[in-house]
């Protein structure tokens, strides 16, 4: 980014992702939603175009874009379909990227090509049944036996996790310690005594596939540690920084899609022998609409410039804020212009007022992103 205007990789990022979004993935977005499942072919598609490896160094296969590029891609992918954006972003930025962080030159060999390939998808397995907000407060234990550790516990909420190939699981390897005996393992798929939950009924997102995971004596090679031991929860919490600009996009573009379709359809709808259009009160909606929809994308793409440059704590978790609530009064005023239609699924704002919600709650609540923005600042 220079300035307030994009670089020309930003902007053909931006391009590729834009095309791909508008043909192939908008005229799905509704079945994605209905099925409640998303099909392989735009997987495959996906992956050819490397938005499985966005952020991922072109040494280990990926596209290697900067992370302005990456929010572009991100908005755009959401514009389309916010089930889809998920599943692209856990594994982008949650997944991959915290082998990319924290990772050590065998783990990036292994892990690093075949994610950006798309061959293997990421999951990120933080939040318990019993520890959301309170993240350090996990109880998935890891006891380590020779060169395994052994896994009990039950992980909540993992996005993707029907398919993936790839969890980075968040453990306690010190109960006594709270936060601070927390450690991060690479766990793949299928090891004995790992069993998949039910896919979640979610309200929205409902193209993405939702499961708890448990682990019973589930044993773990020691060389699969991202880190150092105990010390994971701050990858954990560094990781949910570009989580979160990941976040901040998806509702930015949830909410360009609620404005787009509620222009469209102001102009041509008449009531009172005018187009709603005409009247000042849909102007003024309009307005509101644009302007939020605006200083999200801004606030969005200056969390991403300073996480390139280092620590964006404070500048992802207010993207985040910013952008997750105004994506709900973006829906929500876009809704209200479609007036009855609005509340029918023939029309995509109905969706993308469900799927708003979740931006609110996901990768740390609009609670949580106050209490973060509050200790930066307070800290000095
Ligand atoms: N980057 C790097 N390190 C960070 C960090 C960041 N963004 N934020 C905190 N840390 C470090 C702290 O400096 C601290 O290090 P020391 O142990 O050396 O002091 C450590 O990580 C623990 O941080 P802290 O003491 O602030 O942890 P808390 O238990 O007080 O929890 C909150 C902090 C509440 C902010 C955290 O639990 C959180 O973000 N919760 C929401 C979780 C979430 O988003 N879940 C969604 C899961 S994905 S769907």
């Amino acid at each position: 980014m220079n300035g307030f205007e994009l670089n020309d990789d930003q902007q053909a990022a931006r391009d590729a992702a834009r095309e791909f979004a508008q043909k192939r993935l908008k005229p799905l977005a509704q079945s994605f939603d209905e099925e409640e499942a998303i099909g392989r072919e735009v997987y495959k598609e996906a992956a050819e175009l490397g938005f499985f490896g966005l952020s991922t160094p072109e040494q280990y296969g990926g596209l290697g874009l900067d992370m302005v590029a990456y929010a572009c891609v991100m908005e755009e992918i959401a514009r389309a379909s916010a089930s889809f954006q998920i599943c692209l972003t856990v594994h982008n930025s949650l997944a991959s990227g915290a082998i990319i962080r924290a990772g050590n030159d065998e783990q990036k060999k292994r892990f690093l090509p075949k994610m950006a390939s798309g061959e293997w998808i990421g999951a990120y397995c933080l939040s318990e049944p019993g520890s959301g907000s309170d993240a350090g407060s996990l109880t998935t234990a890891a006891v380590l036996d020779g060169d395994h550790y052994v896994l009990n516990g039950t992980k909540a909420w993992v996005s993707s996790a029907g398919f993936a190939d790839v969890f980075i699981v968040f453990v306690s390897t010190d109960r006594s310690k709270g936060g601070r005996g927390v450690s991060c393992l690479i766990v793949e798929k299928n090891l004995p005594g790992m069993t998949l939950g039910k896919k979640e009924k979610k309200m929205g997102v409902r193209g993405s596939d939702t499961r708890e995971i448990s682990f019973k004596d589930t044993r773990v090679p020691k060389a699969n540690l991202l880190g150092v031991q105990d010390e994971g929860f701050k990858i954990a919490l560094a990781i949910l920084d570009s989580g979160r600009i990941g976040i901040a996009a998806q509702a930015t573009g949830i909410a360009q899609a609620a404005l787009d379709e509620a222009l469209a359809y102001a102009k041509e709808r008449k009531q009172f022998g005018k187009t709603l259009a005409e009247f000042q009160a849909t102007q003024f909606k309009l307005a509101d609409m644009a302007l939020g929809v605006e200083a999200s994308r801004l606030l969005t793409w200056r969390a991403a410039h300073v996480f390139g440059k280092g620590r964006a704590t404070r500048e992802a978790s207010m993207a985040k804020l910013f952008a997750s609530e105004t994506a709900n009064k973006v829906a929500f005023q876009a809704v209200q212009i479609h007036g009855g239609n609005g509340y029918i699924r023939e029309f995509a704002v109905e969706r993308y007022y469900r799927d708003a919600r979740i931006t609110e709650i996901y990768e740390g609540t609009s609670e949580i992103q106050r209490l973060v923005i509050a200790r930066e600042l307070l800290r000095g």
